[in-house]
């Protein structure tokens, strides 16, 4: 008795499997296609501000903003132009200082335990690690970048961020708007 209904639940349950398999991959061409490879490359809206939640409490940077603090120069490898590529912006911990966050022996262990998602205005968001960040901390630098080879950044918007250390630029966010700092405990 209980084998024979399993046997008919089974070929039901087949039939939707192959079903929801056919429907989940016409979705991922249509919503996000490759998500985190290549080929996406629909222009993102531009951005014109950052906002920076730490501890639930969001902080706006506008550009003006971002050009009146302390700016840093990079450079680093694009792999896709093959290219070596200066930006100048603000350093990342810069930018989580003054939204609330800044290293400390009392926030030392938070930090080594907190992430950072980072997103752009077309949805895509990368991840960095809190404690990778942060200019005390780690060799390679990450920066909210304003400008490429002293101009604006064209086609990538008015804010990149952009990490020094990574062998391909797919942590550099385009159009960046908004970084979440949470905790992973
Ligand atoms: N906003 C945004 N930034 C993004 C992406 C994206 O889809 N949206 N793609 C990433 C990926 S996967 C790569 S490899 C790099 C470089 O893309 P590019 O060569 O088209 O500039 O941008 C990264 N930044
Ligand atoms: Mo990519």
């Amino acid at each position: 008795m209980v084998k024979r209904i399993n046997s008919a639940c089974l070929k039901s349950a087949c039939v939707i499997a192959i079903y929801v398999g056919a429907l989940g991959t016409a979705g991922a061409q249509t919503a996000a296609p490759m998500a985190g490879m290549d080929a996406a490359k629909a222009p993102a809206p531009a951005s014109t501000s950052l906002a920076v939640t730490v501890d639930g409490k969001t902080t706006t940077f506008s550009v003006t903003d971002l050009k009146a603090m302390p700016q840093k120069n990079v450079t680093a490898h694009n792999e896709h132009t093959k290219a070596m590529e200066s930006y100048s912006g603000v350093a990342l911990g810069d930018v989580l200082a003054k939204a609330g966050f800044a290293v400390s022996t009392a926030t030392h262990r938070t930090m080594l335990r907190s992430y950072l998602k980072a997103e752009g205005t077309d949805r895509y968001w990368v991840l960095y690690s809190v404690t990778e960040v942060e200019g005390s901390e780690h060799e390679g630098e990450v920066i909210v970048a304003i400008s490429m080879d002293g101009r604006g950044l064209g086609a990538d918007g008015e804010i990149k961020l952009v990490s020094t250390e990574d062998k391909k630029p797919q942590r550099w966010v385009r159009n960046l708007t908004a970084i979440e700092m949470k905790s992973a405990e």
